[in-house]
């Protein structure tokens, strides 16, 4: 890098700490280092401004399954702005890449879901569904149904009823939140919550707490069961399998809406379209965001299963609701050529039978790392529980100072990986292929390997 190119980057920083401020980020801390400036991208890599080449191991922010760099992706985008860059979907109007979306979408998801409300993100397609799952009621002519039961340390989105859904108590802390009508139950965290349990057992009991704050409220207030099939943000959680049987037959005995939060494992991440496949589901309601577009544009969308539809459609009346941008032409016609090169190159499939089960094998084996008291994963998700004591499953004291050690490691390694508190979280884009898992998994061990030789200089007590 010449001078010129490091004054540009340092001027660039500058800027940024003046003008930008940046999402769940202390900007007082951001500025005192600056920020890392991201520049370019090919298939599984990211550059930044100083050239350091980074194996992407969160696609971004966990959205970027067909890798960067894809042509068609822009082509198809480039060629929809020069044609149409934007109508609504409001008056009686549409545009043909919204249609052809929807359409693709319902052949995709589960036989029950048929139709798609469009938004601009998860967050606002989560707002949505409070906004839909209401209606229902409304119309059934039961409009007292409208509390929604989530669950704590899930993550939802970040407006003010997607963090109410969500269970991130300093998100509530903030915002006054959650709003009215929102409550949580436990998460299905074994790992951290589990104790003594067997895990399946441990798994059933978070389950029977739906129907015990069912009871506790009253059938007659509740509308609605929102959670995401593996908890993303919250540390990639997986529940124990007999977890989500029994969320379905609590939902199904009292017909309560079960609404599936696909924002991170829709469009393949899991092996599966979407994870009500992969844990054979049967939702309500499916939030879809991220893996829609790959990220290349902004684009969500609420899927709705034909019992709601039906409600909705048969009674007649307007759904007072909608944003400018729902079904915006461009981000469909991105969204578009994304889904069919993850459906036509067959990189779902590619997670569900080859590349997801050799990462499961490589991860898998970053468990035997006296730093690691569990390494989980499903297709390309992938966590890894540092601790201090293996057997113990015992944490080090302040949560987040050996997983921002291990973070910043990776860095330095060349491997984008993710802290939350001290779980390491992969979410690679789903085009990496055995030697770029090879690559990604040597690097992950090199980073355990450094960060248990620095924990002795880590100052807990700070
Ligand atoms: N639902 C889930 C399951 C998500 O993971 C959203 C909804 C909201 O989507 P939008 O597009 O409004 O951001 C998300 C988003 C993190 C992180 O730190 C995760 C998300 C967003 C920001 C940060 O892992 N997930």
């Amino acid at each position: 890098m010449n001078s010129k190119q490091q004054m540009d980057i340092t001027e660039l920083q500058k800027l940024d700490s003046q003008h930008h401020l940046h999402p769940f980020t202390d900007a007082k801390e951001l500025n005192e280092q600056g920020t890392r400036i991201i520049v370019k991208a090919d298939g599984v890599y990211i550059w930044d401004a100083q050239d350091n080449k980074l194996l992407d191991g969160m696609a971004g922010l966990w959205c970027v399954n067909a890798g960067y760099g894809r042509k068609d992706i822009a082509e198809a985008a480039y060629e929809q702005l020069q044609r149409l860059p934007y109508y609504n979907s409001f008056f009686q109007c549409t545009t043909p890449p919204a249609i052809e979306l929807a359409t693709l979408l319902a052949e995709l998801a589960p036989a029950h879901i048929n139709h798609v409300f469009f938004t601009g993100s998860g967050s606002e397609s989560n707002d949505t569904v409070v906004r839909m799952v209401r209606r229902f009621w409304d119309l059934k002519g039961e409009p007292q149904k409208s509390v929604i039961i989530s669950r704590k340390n899930a993550y939802h989105g970040s407006t003010m009823a997607g963090a109410s859904l969500g269970g991130m108590r300093f998100m509530h802390e903030q915002g006054g939140l959650p709003l009215p009508g929102i409550v949580h139950i436990d998460q299905p965290y074994w790992f951290g919550e589990g104790g003594e349990l067997d895990k399946q057992e441990f798994g059933l009991n978070v389950a029977r707490q739906l129907e015990e704050k069912i009871l506790q409220l009253g059938l007659d207030r509740v509308a609605a069961f929102i959670a995401e099939p593996i908890q993303g943000a919250g540390g990639v959680i997986i529940p124990p399998e007999s977890y989500w049987p029994e969320i379905q037959r609590i939902c199904d005995k009292y017909g309560i809406l079960l609404i599936v939060d696909e924002v991170i494992c829709g469009f393949g991440r899991t092996g599966k379209w979407f994870g009500s496949h992969y844990y054979n589901i049967t939702p309500d309601f499916m939030s879809v965001a991220k893996g829609l577009t790959s990220g290349y544009l902004p684009m969500g969308g609420v899927m709705v299963s034909d019992r709601v539809a039906d409600e909705l459609i048969s009674k007649g009346g307007e759904l007072a609701h909608g944003y400018t941008y729902s079904g915006h032409p461009v981000a469909a016609a991105a969204a578009l050529a994304n889904v069919k090169i993850l459906r036509d190159e067959g990189i779902v499939e590619t997670v569900d039978t080859d590349t997801g089960p050799y990462l499961q094998q490589r991860w898998q084996e970053l468990g035997e790392h006296s730093l690691v008291g569990e390494s989980r994963g499903v297709g390309f998700l992938g966590a890894l529980e540092l601790v201090s004591d293996k057997l113990a499953r015992a944490r080090y004291p302040n949560s987040g100072k050996v997983g921002g050690l291990c973070r910043d490691i990776s860095i330095k390694n060349g491997l984008v990986m993710r802290a939350v508190g001290d779980t390491m979280i992969i979410s690679p884009p789903l085009v990496a292929n055995r030697e770029h898992i090879d690559e990604l998994v040597d690097k992950a061990k090199l980073t355990l390997d450094q960060t248990l030789e620095h924990i002795p200089s880590i100052k807990f007590d700070e």
